[in-house]
């Protein structure tokens, strides 16, 4: 900033000499606010320009060190830089319906069948981010050489750049802080990267994923030494030995289809509220199916998509964010790889725009032939976050009449979802009591979903589709936060809840159809996301190798290890926030024994072991060893 003493106006003089600041900041700051309008119609500004003004703000007290000269062709080049990524932005979000990161740019490859699509997006109004940059040209050069250097003291720089810099840093910490209690792991996650650029504004999304972006290839750069990485292999060897032959290949060739149901918890199945069950169809297929009813789920950071991950591959969640952002890039020995290997046909789908949880460019990295996303299906009903489940599945069944079989379908419902307000159009389900409830709300959703899912089936039955199929079913993730874990309480009439009481009900159902309704019956072993595709794998007689789960049907022992470090082995539930052991018979805290001491030591040990795996991209170096030592 320019402080001169002048007698005639000095708001003139202050104004002639920091255009190029005051310029900068109104420019930045319509093309931020133009770019929220953009991503949002609906949003409200005055929480975004908050952080818009802040970043703004940043940006400025930099330059503000720098001679005239410097700090004009500064400001000048940001401008530039910013509008090309606004562009850049804007294109992804025409196309993917989300926001670009440095994860998804460098996985531009993978995206590579969308790049003529995306680029036929821009028009002319797009170009307009550029239009400053063109008419300034002229208007820089006769400023700059029009500009009287005026000696400015290196303290008043320095006061104006702390100044600025504070005053920017303050309300970003304030914005980012009210956002982390709201939804504490997004901004590690960046699950939903559209919510976080409203919040936070362009500039600091790109700013946030940068930094994880470096965060997480400082972790994935450390080389592991030798002998840890064949701590690793050993573990893993051991992990997938074959303990059985319980349906060993009893579903081979068969088509598989597995849908994963949003927030589908156990507590729903086979109540009943006023007489009336809450999911009915589901009720009936679990009676003609294998039904495992401790079965949790394992998800961390990446809330739906560790679940996805998990399913997939049998690797635990990342240690903080989600895998699905965080490890786009590496190699997988994923269960639709593996399928492809023996002839299968692959496909993802789900009704959401395809960048949510980076699937489009995970789907790819796991293996999927194709993923069938928001652009495949006719947006004809909405709930909630997006395409209704009805619709959905009626298209999703469509879709699979026409796909060359065997073929692996894997499905993922997004209506019931939290907080499950879109209520009118869940249908009739009567909640009584628990009427315009988060659980009352939440039970019409799922009684919604329910009814959709019964018809699917049925329709699965009519076309003869189940006849040659494997449908697996199971929930992603819990419904009813532990915020609200009150009301559940309530539903189920139980009072004094402990730690152990809240982790029993974190289990989600998981069912496996047979053709026939062969091999019904429940199976009680404490199992969990992690064990599905080795599971899976037994049936279909596929090989097992890098799998940290284990095949439900021929395990030695109950096992469900969480990403916070609590486990069960089905006598006891360790709880890692307290360090606590529970007898889950009593119900009671019971003392660690050496054994239970020697059990969370390894389990600790194995979490390290799925992170090393991810941070360093083992499983692509495993294969590569295998390949050379089969020569
Ligand atoms: C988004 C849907 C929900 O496409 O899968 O994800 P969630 O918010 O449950 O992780
Ligand atoms: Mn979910």
């Amino acid at each position: 900033m320019n402080f001169i003493n002048v007698n005639d106006n000095k708001v003139t003089e202050f104004l002639r000499n920091n255009l190029d600041l005051i310029l900068f900041q109104f420019i930045m700051f319509t093309k931020l606010m133009l770019y929220a309008k953009q991503i949002s119609p609906d949003y409200l500004y005055t929480k975004v320009s908050q952080p818009v003004i802040a970043s703004i703000l940043i940006l400025t007290s930099f330059a503000v060190l720098l001679k005239k000269d410097n700090r004009i062709n500064f400001l000048y080049i940001i401008d530039i830089i910013i509008s090309f990524v606004l562009i850049a932005d804007i294109l992804y979000y025409k196309y993917f319906k989300d926001i670009t990161t440095l994860a998804a740019l460098r996985n531009i490859k993978l995206l590579g069948g969308v790049s003529s699509s995306v680029s036929s997006l821009l028009n002319l109004k797009d170009l307009l981010y550029l239009i400053d940059v063109i008419i300034l040209i002229p208007y820089v050069k006769v400023y700059k050489k029009n500009n009287i250097s005026i000696k400015v003291s290196l303290v008043k720089k320095l006061s104006a750049f702390i100044i600025m810099f504070l005053i920017g840093i303050s309300i970003n910490v304030k914005s980012v802080y009210a956002l982390s209690k709201e939804q504490p792991t997004l901004l590690t996650s960046m699950s939903n990267r559209i919510y976080l650029t409203k919040m936070i504004g362009n500039i600091n999304f790109h700013a946030v994923d940068t930094f994880n972006y470096i965060n997480t290839n400082i972790k994935n750069s450390k080389k592991l030494p030798a002998e840890r990485e064949n701590e690793i292999k050993n573990f893993l060897s051991e992990n997938n030995k074959n303990t059985g032959t319980v349906l060993r290949g009893a579903a081979e060739g068969k088509n598989l289809i597995v849908i994963q149901v949003e927030a589908l918890q156990q507590f729903v199945i086979n109540k009943k509220v006023n007489g009336e069950e809450i999911t009915p169809n589901l009720n009936k297929w679990i009676n003609r199916s294998l039904y495992f009813d401790n079965y949790f789920y394992q998800v961390a950071g990446g809330n739906t998509s560790d679940a996805e991950f998990m399913t997939n591959n049998s690797l635990y969640p990342a240690e903080s964010g989600a895998a699905y952002s965080s490890y786009s890039n590496n190699y997988y020995n994923s269960l639709p790889k593996v399928l492809k290997d023996n002839g299968y046909y692959t496909a993802a789908l789900h009704g959401n725009n395809e960048g949510f949880w980076n699937r489009n460019v995970m789907y790819q990295a796991q293996g999927f032939d194709n993923f069938y996303g928001q652009h495949s299906f006719n947006i004809d009903e909405e709930i909630g976050l997006g395409l209704s489940d009805k619709s959905f599945l009626n298209q999703s069944l469509e879709k699979l009449k026409s796909f060359k079989e065997p073929y692996y379908a894997f499905l993922v419902t997004l209506t019931s979802h939290h907080p499950y307000n879109d209520v009118e159009k869940y249908g009739d389900f009567n909640a009584a009591e628990y009427e315009n409830s988060l659980l009352g709300n939440y039970l019409k959703s799922i009684h919604y979903t329910d009814e959709q899912l019964g018809m699917f089936l049925d329709n699965l039955e009519k076309e003869g589709i189940l006849q040659n199929s494997i449908v697996v079913i199971y929930g992603d993730h819990f419904a009813i936060p532990r915020e609200q874990i009150n009301e559940l309480y309530n539903f189920e009439k139980i009072d004094n809840a402990s730690d152990l009481t809240w982790f029993q009900y974190q289990k989600v159902p998981m069912i496996i159809h047979f053709p026939e309704d062969e091999n019904k019956g429940i199976n009680h072993t404490y199992s969990g996301q992690m064990d599905l595709y080795p599971t899976l794998a037994n049936l279909y007689n596929l090989p097992k190798s890098y799998m940290f789960g284990k095949d439900i049907l021929n395990c030695n022992g109950d096992k469900v290890l969480f990403r916070n470090g609590s486990f069960t082995d089905g006598n006891v539930f360790y709880i890692s926030w307290t360090n606590t052991y529970y007898d889950i018979k009593t119900g009671k805290v019971i003392e660690e024994t050496e054994e239970l001491k020697k059990k969370k030591e390894d389990f600790s040990k194995e979490l390290q072991y799925s992170d090393e795996t991810l941070n360093q991209n083992l499983i692509k170096s495993f294969k590569e060893d295998r390949k050379l030592t089969l020569k």
